[in-house]
């Protein structure tokens, strides 16, 4: 069945296949839900990002493209790392926001990957309002599901009440 699921909690606690990371383009850690995972995750993810940045990604991660690693001590099998992008009032970068979404589905996907855990990319650090957030969130996942021929779960793992709300109510 391919599903979305929407639960208030930690993403590095989630027991999925997959978990997204809100990374930056450094993919070397900071903040956030990607500060959580680096240091639940262990070093072993860190390691696979220097070997990611030494090789094809020495520019870095662009925005709104994904790329995978170990998920090292974490529950999950891989960490997708995607960049979201920081929040403008004067410039329209939703799609940015959704090819975050879809890149890490395809990421996933070609992994094989049958569950995939979101955090609420770009709402904390990067200011982006719930709100928007969630609606291209959702029908961006929404519109992968009904296109892939996979079997994938995806869950979105939301941090505090509001932002749960926002996400299950949208
Ligand atoms: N599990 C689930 N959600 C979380 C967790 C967690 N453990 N921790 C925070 N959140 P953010 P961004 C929520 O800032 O806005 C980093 O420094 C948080 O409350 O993690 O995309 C990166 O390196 C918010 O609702 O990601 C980048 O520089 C949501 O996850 C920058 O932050 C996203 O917040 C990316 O900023």
């Amino acid at each position: 069945m391919r599903d979305m699921e929407f639960v208030l909690g930690d993403i590095t606690e989630q027991d999925v296949d997959v978990v997204v990371n809100a990374a930056n383009s450094s993919l070397l850690g900071g903040g956030g839900v990607d500060g959580a995972i680096h240091r639940k995750g262990g070093p072993e993810i860190l390691a696979a990002c220097r070997d990611l940045r030494a090789g094809h990604y020495g520019r870095g991660l662009k925005t709104g493209q994904a790329v995978a690693t170990t998920a090292g001590n974490l529950p999950a099998k891989w960490v997708v790392h995607t960049v979201g992008p920081v929040w403008s009032s004067t410039e329209d970068r939703s799609e940015l926001l959704a090819d975050c979404h879809r890149n890490s589905l395809r990421v996933a996907a070609g992994l094989g990957a049958r569950s995939v855990a979101f955090p609420a990319i770009s709402t904390g650090i990067y200011r982006w309002p719930v709100e928007s957030a969630a609606a291209i969130a959702l029908t961006t996942v929404a519109d992968f599901l009904e296109a892939t021929p996979d079997i994938m779960t995806v869950r979105f793992v939301l941090f505090d009440q509001r932002t749960y709300d926002v996400f299950a109510g949208a």
